[in-house]
C-alpha cells in the first residue's frame, strides 16, 4: 500500500498512532509530504525516526527547506559573516515556529546534527507516481494552474510556496495532491478532514494546529484520522 501524509509540524505523537492505525509495514511506502519541522516540538524527533526507514519518501516543505537552510548556517557556519546573517534570519524563523526545531537541534551531538541536515538535503521537491491505475502528482504545494500548465518554466520555490487554485482543476488525468494549506482555508466545511475535489487532495487537515492528523491510502484513496497530541 502506498500512503500519504503531511505538514506534520513536530507532532510525533500523531505521528506514532497514525503509523500504527495503518498497520504501516516495511513492504509499504510512505509519502510525507513537507514540514516535518516546526511550531510543534517533535519535527527532529521524526526525522530520527524516518530517517531510519527505507520507504518513507520525503517531499520537501517551506519550513523543512528554512529550517535546513538555518541550522546549517547557525551550528556550521562556513565563516562571520554568514553566521551573523543566519542570526537575522533566525528573529524570522523563530516567529514562524522555528523555536522548538532549533532548541532540540542545538541539544544534539555534532555527528546527529549532520547526519540530519544532510538527511534532509534528500528530500524531493516533486514526485510522480502511478497506484491502481490512477495518476498522482504529489509536492508541499503548487502554483496556479497556468503556471503548472507551463511545467518547463516553473521554479523549484512555486513547489514549496506556491498558491494552488483548488477551486480549478488542473488535470483531467491525474491528481494533484498537496500539503501547505489547512484544509479548512480551501473550505470551512472540511475543518480537519481531507478536501478531495476537482482532483485536487489536499491533506494539511492542520493537526499542529488542534485538528486531527490526515492520512491517504493511494490504492483505495481512503483516508484515515488520528486525533490526539
Ligand atoms: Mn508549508
Amino acid at each position: 500500500m502506498v500512503y500519504a501524509m503531511s505538514d506534520l509540524h513536530g507532532c510525533y505523537e500523531k505521528f506514532a498512532k497514525m503509523l500504527k492505525k495503518i498497520n504501516f509495514k516495511d513492504s509499504d511506502t510512505l509519502y510525507i509530504l513537507g514540514d516535518i519541522v516546526d511550531r510543534g516540538d517533535g519535527g527532529i524527533k521524526i526525522l530520527q525516526d524516518i530517517m531510519t526507514r527505507p520507504n518513507v519518501i520525503v517531499i520537501q516543505g517551506n519550513h523543512d527547506f528554512s529550517a535546513r537552510r538555518l541550522l546549517k548556517m547557525l551550528c556550521m557556519p562556513e565563516n562571520e559573516a554568514e553566521y551573523e546573517k543566519a542570526r537575522e534570519h533566525y528573529a524570522f524563523w523563530s516567529i514562524d515556529g522555528g523555536q522548538p526545531t532549533y532548541r532540540s537541534f542545538v541539544a544534539l551531538s555534532f555527528e546527529e546534527q549532520k547526519k540530519i541536515l544532510s538527511y534532509m538535503n534528500s528530500f524531493l521537491i516533486y514526485d510522480e507516481i502511478i497506484v491502481n491505475n490512477n495518476t498522482f502528482f504529489m509536492s508541499h504545494t503548487v502554483p496556479e494552474k497556468n503556471r503548472m500548465l507551463n511545467f518547463e518554466n516553473l521554479l523549484w520555490q512555486e513547489f514549496i510556496a506556491g498558491e494552488p487554485e483548488y477551486d480549478k482543476q488542473y488535470f483531467d488525468n491525474k491528481y494533484i495532491i498537496t500539503g501547505h494549506t489547512p484544509t479548512a482555508f480551501i473550505d470551512p466545511d472540511c475543518k480537519g478532514k481531507i478536501y478531495k475535489k476537482n482532483n485536487h487532495i489536499a491533506i494539511d487537515c492542520g493537526a499542529v494546529f488542534g485538528n486531527p492528523l490526515g492520512c491517504i491510502r493511494l490504492d483505495t484513496l481512503e483516508e484515515f484520522y488520528v486525533e490526539g497530541n
